[in-house]
């Protein structure tokens, strides 16, 4: 007899965009091969949890037969590639996406092993040749976001790989690029720490694939074969130093980047509710706390978005947020999409501060292997009583980022949280301060191993000072920095710093 494996799966869906009757067949999926619940990820796509051994054949194949795939979901290769999520809020906006399309199929693996394990496919008989990952491929996982200024909803400085759009107007001139960024760490070894990325240059839209494909190549070759914890590219730019990358980029390419152009961001987080595009169609956001798609007893998210499904005529987009746009509604079409929105409590009728909506969890328990304390059922009801913290203090519209994950990995990026929670055990936490709210400023640890009480000791007089003593539009994040409350982390390496 063998133990009843079950699986984790996750899908690639470049620039998260699904189309209604995609949403449809996902959710059947779900139903039959997995444990009935949808997750949407931090990297804008979707996992299944509880799929069982027998059903990862079949779910694949059903996926596949959606027009979608699980190729890099996982695994030492390019992964999903993110981007800003209303394509359709103008021309740029749709010129762009496309480029996270061009650059996720650019990046592919050329094996057709997945074709052959998942898919029946025949087998070619012939070795693998794989000229971007090499017979190795990469050292470690390897993440690219697009953002398109003012927003920086996928968080571009948390990926390996950054390309920030450059307009003028709806023209796109190309794009600035930023490299060596991540997230994970380690409790207790200061050789890892999360990073932002750094920007150092353009490229025009048409050297978009060669700089992805280059700045991979140098990772392939020069990142960390040996310590796996130090192997992402973060750690092969601060080893070697950004004038060395530089000059092996532009060796590579043929050409140098051009420098920097100006690029101003003013958040990280969604924007909720409806807006209408340059086109005059219609746009739903929809707070999907975590991401978790089920029927709960306040909102039955799961049969609702398949009823909305049905009728819908445009397409889904989800956020790196882990939330959801209903997109391209016509005007007549808006009455019926806003019945059912209604119907099944969809946008919370209402009761969704803020804060929650700012807020994002990693998965964690009961699923994931690495987490040490709850986060993704657990930060909910934590919202809840600091909602009641932030009503106290008269700052009820106030948004400030928080993040939480079970584990130091970094899931749900915590360590752009304007506050934020690492988990070290069942019911404790490491406590960060002080990253920006535009996602361009790492915090910083600022209580280690403690539990709620603890933790609302901390904050709640912080957020009564924050109401007394803030400046004019002064974020969370911004203000504990400028009282002095905790230092700014000014560069990855001196996280660990005081
Ligand atoms: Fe992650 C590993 C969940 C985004 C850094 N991540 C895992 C695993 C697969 C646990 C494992 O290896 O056994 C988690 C599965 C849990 C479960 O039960 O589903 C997991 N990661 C997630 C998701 C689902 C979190 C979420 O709540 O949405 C996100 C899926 C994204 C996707 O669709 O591809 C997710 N993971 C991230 C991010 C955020 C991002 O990419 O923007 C990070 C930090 C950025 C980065 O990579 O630096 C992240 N995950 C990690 C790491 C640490 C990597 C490192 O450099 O040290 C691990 C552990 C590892 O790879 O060894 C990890
Ligand atoms: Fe699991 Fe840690 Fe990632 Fe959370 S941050 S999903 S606990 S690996």
């Amino acid at each position: 007899l063998e133990p009843h494996y079950q699986f984790m799966v996750r899908l690639r869906l470049p620039g998260g965009v699904l189309t209604a009757s995609q949403w449809l067949a996902l959710d059947e999926i779900a139903r039959t091969y997995a444990n009935g619940t949808l997750r949407v990820t931090t990297r804008q796509t979707f996992q299944y949890h509880g799929v069982f051994k027998e059903h990862l054949k079949p779910l694949l194949q059903a996926v596949d037969a959606a027009g979608l795939d699980a190729k890099g979901g996982c695994g030492d290769v390019n992964r999903n590639v993110v981007a800003n999520t209303n394509p359709h809020r103008s021309r740029l906006h749709a010129e762009v996406h496309d480029w996270t399309h061009r650059v996720s199929e650019h990046l592919l693996w050329r094996s057709k092993a997945y074709e052959e394990l998942w898919l029946d496919g025949e087998s070619g008989g012939e070795p693998d040749h794989e000229p971007l990952y090499g017979s190795q491929y990469l050292p470690r996982k390897f993440k690219i976001a697009i953002a398109i200024p003012p927003e920086n909803d996928s968080d571009v400085y948390a990926n390996d790989l950054g390309f920030i759009a450059i307009a003028d107007g709806d023209e796109l001139l190309g794009f600035n690029v930023s490299v060596g960024g991540g997230m994970g760490a380690t409790y207790g070894d200061p050789a890892t720490y999360p990073r932002l990325g750094s920007v150092i240059g353009f490229c025009t839209p048409d050297q978009v694939l060669a700089v992805s494909e280059h700045v991979i190549g140098i990772q392939r070759d020069y990142g960390d074969r040996v310590n796996r914890k130090r192997a992402r590219f973060k750690y092969t730019l601060d080893d070697n130093g950004l004038d060395w990358f530089r000059d092996e980029l532009n060796n590579r390419l043929g050409f140098s980047l051009e420098a920097p152009r100006e690029a101003i961001f003013t958040g990280n987080g969604d924007r909720f509710g409806w807006t209408q595009g340059d086109d005059g169609r219609w746009h739903l956001t929809l707070l999907i706390e975590n991401g978790r798609i089920a029927d709960f007893e306040h909102q039955q998210l799961m049969t609702g978005l398949r009823e909305l499904a049905g009728v819908h005529r445009g397409e889904f987009r989800l956020t790196c947020n882990q939330n959801l746009i209903v997109a391209n509604v016509e005007e007549a079409d808006r009455p019926a999409v806003q019945t059912l929105v209604d119907q099944y409590n969809l946008d919370g009728g209402g009761s969704q501060t803020a804060l929650r909506q700012a807020a994002m969890a990693c998965v964690a328990f009961p699923t994931c292997g690495l987490a040490m304390a709850e986060s993704e059922r657990y930060l909910p009801g934590f919202i809840g009583k600091l909602d009641a913290v932030m009503a106290d203090a008269g700052l009820d519209d106030k948004a400030i980022v928080i993040r939480m994950t079970g584990c130091p990995n970094g899931c749900a990026r915590p360590y752009l949280g304007e506050i934020a929670f690492t988990g070290k055990a069942p019911g404790k936490y490491n406590l960060y301060l002080g990253a920006s709210f535009t996602g361009d400023r790492l915090n910083k640890l600022y209580r280690e191993n403690i539990g709620e009480d603890e933790i609302m000791a901390e904050l709640v007089p912080m957020i009564h000072r924050y109401a007394a003593e803030r400046e004019p539009g002064e974020h969370f994040g911004d203000f504990v920095v400028r009282v002095g409350i905790i230092h700014p982390t000014l560069e990855g390496r001196f996280f660990h710093e005081d």
